[in-house]
């Protein structure tokens, strides 16, 4: 089995509908992750546990996403030197506002890389980027997926000139 480079963990299993995404966009780029739940409020020594061996582990990148009071991606944050991704994710209160407030006002000296409310995807792509800076065959991927990005865009703008 190969070791999984990017860790992508909820506060709880509630938020895997929207925390899929991460998962998606890094399938798509091949890149090995692992999931689970890991709740800053209901599990916390779970939670330090993880963060505090994931670099051992052989994890590069974390992304973390919670809602409400969403002090996982912080508190993550704290326990490891690893990059943490930190994603909103919107509960039935609020529009998600609460989360993406509690995610991105971290104090200096202890940074989460923040994506927008409900952005799993992003961050799953950011995550790919963090590793293409280091690893060329994904770097060529990563210029590849841009490209079509802009092919895309080309091709709507095209049929709408027909
Ligand atoms: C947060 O509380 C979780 O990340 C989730 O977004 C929210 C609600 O959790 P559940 O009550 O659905 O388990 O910690």
């Amino acid at each position: 089995m190969t070791t999984p480079r990017v860790g992508v963990i909820m506060g709880s299993d509630s938020d895997w509908p929207v925390m899929s995404a991460a998962g998606e966009a890094l399938d798509e780029f091949g890149v090995a992750y692992e999931v689970g739940v890991y709740s800053a409020h209901r599990t916390p020594q779970r939670m330090l546990d993880y963060a505090g061996s994931a670099a051992d582990r052989g994890l590069s990148v974390i992304v973390a996403g919670a809602g409400g009071a969403a002090h996982l991606p912080g508190m993550v944050a704290a326990a490891t030197p690893l990059p943490v991704i930190g994603v909103p994710v919107p509960l039935a209160t609020l529009d998600g506002l609460d989360s993406l407030l509690s995610i991105v006002q971290m104090p200096a000296g202890v940074p989460v890389a923040t994506v927008a409310v409900g952005g799993a995807r992003n961050a799953g792509l950011l995550a790919v980027r963090v590793l293409a800076a280091t690893e060329p065959d994904l770097r060529e991927r990563m210029v590849a997926f841009q490209a079509e990005l802009e092919r895309t865009v080309l091709d709507k703008d095209a049929a709408l000139r027909e």
